[in-house]
């Protein structure tokens, strides 16, 4: 349905087509530091491509970016893509762990760091033998990326590629092991740019996208990069943790027609708006991922601000939403309907549909599909079977169309709208001298949103404490990256287990 030219490398359709198209003067990037024209975007990406030529990061080869919402994050993953280089973000929130991980796995030649992030990612690459040929922190004043890309041309033929070449690199994370390199292809972010972004949302030139979910996740790649530069439109980017005083007053200063969040924040936001009124009038639409959106919140919201959250569903794999609820076709509570491009079936153990209302496994197929992950076939062969992807999320259709999440296969949690592994949480915990066993498991707030609860046997000299509460409480968010501490600990004797000896967390989840 999209037609791609034999031969283009996509930097040239995001980037330069704009000044083909005599934008040049129109402003592409806003942030509280100022504006970035599509002329200065071009200009700064080609310097970019030519920077990171010289310092010898070769075609095909990575680049990792724990870069802040930024322009520099703009100019870097373009100027890579440009350059025949491949970007891989990552998520900024990440632990040195994590991150030494990442680094040896993708076995990066270059790699890029906002100063936030220097604590962690300093204290992996010193724990690791592999060394990056290019290391650059990227600071905010002095050694910033404007002066080091100074010297190189504006100019930069783009490396010529095929539509289904490698392209760029997202990490997902699985509910055991370590994170999974998703290796997307040339055509994929023209595919959920056109058929989610402009047809789906209707966005269009004219609109001003602002995206509390980080670049560094494919939902907020979609929202805060690739959609507003397919149209021509305009993006506003926060760089530091959104919240709803920092997000009003964003809204408040440059007007974004367009708002992406994830359901926590809009809990958040909603809560605030008890005692304040900002001037939302700039929304016609907001849109929400990551995870299921409670129907109470989509009404609330509707209510405060007169505005359609519009729920969906997507994936790091499949790079962005596939199935969404629609301005004129939507239902509270439900993922929605498939997006054009893409088909949705839901399945049972034999990968047999199974009939209208009843649940099964979602798979999905489309153009803008992973085409492996990264040095991991038994993962690959799992989850990417032919054409179609498992989701591993458990969902029934109705009778309309409409789909329905009704939870994951495995025992991964998504909280804010991040995976979150309770295995890790649980290895995590049971280093702390007092702990014995310990489960983690998902439980709804108030508001109808998960998080994180650890059920704990103790040691025999341990005692249940609120002191020891929080001590386990601190260790984890010292050792974890900061949304994954448990809300909640229960002390218990023995934790329920099957015969075998498994942990039945159902049975833990039953809990009150
Ligand atoms: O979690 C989601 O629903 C999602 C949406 C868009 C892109 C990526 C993801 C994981």
């Amino acid at each position: 349905e999209i037609a791609f030219p034999p031969v283009f490398n996509v930097a040239s359709e995001f980037i330069d087509r704009h000044l083909r198209e005599g934008k040049a003067t129109k402003v592409a990037v806003r942030t509280r530091k100022g504006d970035t024209t599509y002329r200065e975007l071009f200009e700064g990406v080609n310097q970019t491509a030519n920077f990171l030529d010289a310092a010898q990061v070769g075609r095909g080869e990575r680049v990792l970016m724990i870069v802040k919402d930024s322009v520099e994050f703009f100019f870097i993953f373009w100027g890579a893509i440009k350059a025949g280089i491949v970007p891989v973000p990552v998520n900024t929130l990440l632990r040195a762990k994590d991150y030494a991980f990442i680094i040896e796995n993708s076995a990066c030649a270059g790699l890029i760091y906002s100063p936030e992030y220097a604590g962690e990612v300093e204290a992996a690459l010193a724990s690791i033998p592999h060394r990056p040929g290019l290391v650059l922190k990227i600071a905010d004043e002095g050694d910033t990326l404007a002066n080091r890309i100074a010297p190189y041309s504006t100019e930069f033929a783009a490396v010529e590629a095929s539509p289904t070449d490698e392209c760029f690199w997202l990490y997902s994370s699985g509910s055991t092991g370590n994170p999974k390199g998703a290796v997307h292809l040339q055509r994929d972010m023209v595919v959920s740019s056109e058929f989610y972004g402009v047809r789906t949302l209707g966005a269009g030139e004219d609109d001003v996208f602002f995206s509390a979910a980080k670049l560094f996740f494919a939902y907020g790649l979609g929202n805060g990069m690739t959609f507003p530069l397919w149209v021509g439109g305009t993006a506003v980017l926060l760089d530091e943790k959104p919240t709803p005083s920092n997000t009003f007053a964003l809204i408040e200063t440059f007007r974004p027609t367009l708002f992406f969040g994830v359901p926590t924040l809009y809990a958040a936001q909603l809560q605030a708006l008890e005692n304040v009124t900002p001037d939302l009038s700039s929304l016609r639409m907001c849109v929400s991922a990551g995870e299921a959106l409670p129907a109470d919140i989509f009404r609330r919201w509707r209510e405060h601000t007169g505005t359609l959250i519009l729920d969906g569903v997507g994936s790091t794999e499949a790079l962005h939403i596939f199935i969404s609820n629609r301005v004129g076709q939507f239902k509270p509570g439900s993922s929605g309907l498939v997006v054009e491009g893409y088909d949705a079936k839901v399945v049972d153990e034999a990968g047999r549909t199974v009939p209208t209302g009843e649940t099964g496994r979602l798979f999905i197929k489309g153009l803008s599909m992973a085409k492996y992950y990264w040095r991991n076939p038994e993962k690959t062969a799992e989850t990417m079977l032919g054409e179609w992807i498992n989701t591993g999320d458990t969902y029934y259709r109705d009778e309309h169309g409409y789909f329905f999440y009704c939870g994951r296969s495995d025992d991964m949690l998504k909280v804010g709208g991040i995976w979150c592994s309770p295995f890790e949480i649980e290895s995590t915990l049971i280093e702390h001298p007092t702990v014995f066993e310990v489960a983690v498991v998902g439980r709804s707030d108030g508001e109808g949103l998960v998080k994180p609860e650890a059920w704990i046997v103790l040691n025999d000299e341990a005692r249940p404490t609120e002191a020891l509460e929080d001590e386990l409480r601190t260790f984890c968010k010292t050792k974890l990256a900061p949304y994954k501490f448990p809300r909640r600990f229960h002390f218990v004797d023995s934790l329920p287990k099957t015969a075998t000896g498994k942990i039945q967390r159902y049975r833990l989840r039953a809990e009150e």
